[in-house]
């Protein structure tokens, strides 16, 4: 046994485990875990991305609160998201009718599918899925307006292959492309290692959309444990209230760990004190 660590400023964080398997891509490097108390995972330049016994602190706060409160859920649209993990959350939902996956690196998902085929699921061989390997950035500008009902931004970390999941201009394109009603939500890195970055997002997403709120909640490997994912609509911000027909159907589907309809609720009420009031000096 060995110790596998994201380092980032002057902290690390770390399992006991050993390396199963790590290239580097046109992209980026590659490296998959085996660890002793979390399973598998997957690190990206060094990032950890996701552990088979993780993805839920993950993905559920990603997914859920988007599609049980948006309006329509016929078509999603998912930038990144290459392990599989947020495309399964979202084909649980009976009403989705397609999932475009726009991932920029093959080898994640041919990576994902060999060695964390539990992240992925039954997703890969769902017809609704659409796999479209190409960059994010130049998907969302060639796409025709109002095109999704929900955009799920599940990218890395803004340097490397993902910098540009970060930019206004990449925030009105997506506003673009998505219908009326249409909900957006992206992974907002953390409110403390990453704290600059993700003040000026949700900023940034008021600015573009007019309504965008954080949610906090623990994902153990991240940097600090703690990290934030942001809605935004141009309509309303209803995307703090899941609708009851919608959770009725989903809490069928699945136990959840973190997601519940009450916690959702919270979640969008429970903003530290400091990061409320950067946001209104912002
Ligand atoms: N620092 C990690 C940020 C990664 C967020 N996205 C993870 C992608 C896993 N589907």
């Amino acid at each position: 046994m060995d110790w596998i660590d994201e380092t980032i400023n002057g902290v690390r964080y770390g399992l006991e485990g050993r390396v199963l398997y790590c290239e580097k891509s046109a992209y980026q490097k590659i490296t998959i875990i085996e660890s002793k108390k979390y399973g598998r995972g997957l690190l990206l330049d060094d990032c950890w991305m996701t552990l088979e016994m993780q993805e839920k602190f993950y993905n559920e706060c990603l997914i859920h609160p988007a599609l049980c409160s948006a309006k329509n859920i016929d078509k999603i649209l998912i930038i990144g998201g290459g392990d599989g993990g947020s495309a399964k959350e979202c084909l649980l939902y009976k009403g989705v009718k397609q999932v475009d996956m726009v991932e920029i690196d093959q080898r994640v998902i041919e990576l994902s599918k060999k060695y964390l085929p539990s992240l992925g699921g039954k997703a890969w061989e769902d017809p609704r899925l659409r796999t479209l390997i190409t960059d994010g950035v130049s998907w969302v500008e060639s796409i025709k307006e109002r095109t999704y009902d929900v955009i799920i931004i599940d990218g890395s970390d803004p340097s490397g292959p993902a910098k540009g999941l970060f930019n206004k201009s990449f925030f009105q394109c997506c506003k673009r492309i998505l219908n009326t009603n249409g909900l957006f939500v992206t992974q907002s890195e953390s409110p403390e290692s990453f704290r600059e970055i993700h003040i000026d997002m949700i900023l940034t997403l008021r600015d573009v959309f007019k309504y965008a709120d954080p949610i906090y909640s623990s994902v153990p490997m991240y940097p600090s444990g703690w990290w934030s994912w942001t809605f935004a609509s141009a309509k309303s911000p209803d995307y703090k209230y899941p609708i009851k027909s919608r959770v009725k159907e989903i809490e069928k589907e699945k136990d959840f760990y973190i997601w519940s309809p009450r916690w959702q609720e919270g979640a969008f009420n429970t903003i530290p004190a400091s990061i409320e009031r950067e946001l209104l000096n912002g």
